[in-house]
């Protein structure tokens, strides 16, 4: 029998645009700042030429666009394909995992919402990884802009209930993009109602004061119900990007510096590098700084969920160590703390035009 893997990672997961590879790149950084030895695997055959420096590529096995074009597939029944395609040589990955002992794995997966929901390789793919020794926790990443809409607030609770009970794995849900929260509207609750999902059915309520909802209201009583009957939804706000009105005089907060010279070298500069034949972003749209903060308490969650929380493995750095205290303030997510943070303060009468 072979011999285990023993390694830890997270299956990076979520339905398309929702921000999973740049979690990734962000997750990495702040990992390899911990030092940790991180290996970023694209699991995504749609994802060509990602941000990060990329240890393990499905590209190299199968692409999205070669088996369009090679079997007359669209873009989602090509990347099922592609899938089942992984899963047939799953070997393959474990060949390439082999020869990265003792490394800590981001595994960037596709955005297809069936792939979480009920389609079969992705899960398989998930339980092969168990096998060989990699304990996994799901990150499974939902725009947090959903909120500002009740009908599809349910909607994305019900996708993420259905992806926990079919990923089969420990799991953590995140609202991303913070800083978008409000773009759409005004969220009716606190964030913490969200966020905990509180008593849904005042959500009900609200939804059914929309005229158009008023006759599914039983219809939508019925989907909380299920999702309270549960009761395994919940999550944490995750913001990459640091809001404009949070970034100070030169734009970075100084929670947000730069990895020291050392682990620069060893873990590349915060800010993805410069590939071959693709022109430098102009100063002015280089990515805006990363929300480390907001990254470390997603860390804590998915540290207890894969297990790496009660290991040896961390160095005893001093960020290591303020990243576990952080641990002490796990309920964070439910203060007012979050919302001051993370939504835009409320116009005052006086600056009203
Ligand atoms: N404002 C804001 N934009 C973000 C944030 N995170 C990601 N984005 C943007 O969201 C878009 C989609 O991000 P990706 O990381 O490519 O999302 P993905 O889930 O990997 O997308 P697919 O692989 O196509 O499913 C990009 O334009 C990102 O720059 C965030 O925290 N705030
Ligand atoms: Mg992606």
């Amino acid at each position: 029998m072979a011999a285990s893997l023993a390694a830890f990672g997270q299956a990076v997961i979520g339905p398309p645009g929702s921000g999973k590879t740049s979690y990734c790149l962000a997750m990495r950084d702040l990992l390899v700042g911990l030092g940790r030895r991180v290996s970023v695997v694209n699991l995504d055959p749609a994802n060509e030429g990602p941000p990060y420096p990329c240890a393990v590529d499905v590209g190299e096995l199968v692409t999205l666009a070669d088996v369009m074009a090679a079997l007359g597939l669209g873009p989602n029944g090509g990347l099922l394909y592609c899938m089942d395609y992984l899963h047939a040589n799953v070997d393959w990955l474990r060949a390439r995992l082999a020869g990265l002992p003792g490394h800590y794995f981001l595994f960037d997966c596709p955005g297809q919402v069936e792939l979480g929901t009920h389609h079969d390789a992705l899960r398989a793919v998930f339980a092969r990884l168990a096998q060989w020794g990699v304990r996994l926790a799901a990150v499974h990443l939902v725009d947090s802009h959903y909120c500002t809409d009740p009908a599809k607030f349910i909607s994305v609770l019900c996708t993420s209930l259905a992806t926990m009970l079919h990923v089969e794995l420990p799991h953590v849900n995140l609202l991303s993009k913070m800083d978008l929260i409000e773009q759409f509207g005004k969220l009716a609750f606190n964030l913490d109602y969200y966020t905990e999902v509180l008593d849904l059915s005042y959500l009900v309520d609200h939804l059914a004061s929309d005229p158009f909802f008023r006759h599914y209201r039983r219809l939508n009583e019925k989907l909380v119900q299920l999702i309270e009957d549960y009761s395994l939804v919940s999550f944490i706000p995750l913001n990459i990007q640091v809001p404009p009105w949070r970034r100070g005089g030169d734009g970075a907060p100084p929670s947000l510096q730069l990895p020291t010279a050392e682990r620069e070298d060893e873990a590349g500069p915060l800010r993805p590098r410069p590939r071959e034949g693709v022109p430098l972003p102009a100063p002015d749209t280089c990515p805006p700084p990363q929300d480390k903060e907001s990254l470390r308490r997603v860390l804590q969650a998915v540290d207890k969920a894969n297990g790496y929380g009660f290991g040896e493995q961390e160095q005893r750095s001093l960020e290591a160590m303020m990243s576990a205290a952080m641990g002490a303030d796990f309920h964070f997510s439910s203060t007012l703390a979050v919302q001051e943070k993370y939504l835009q303060p409320p116009e005052r009468e006086d600056e009203r035009p």
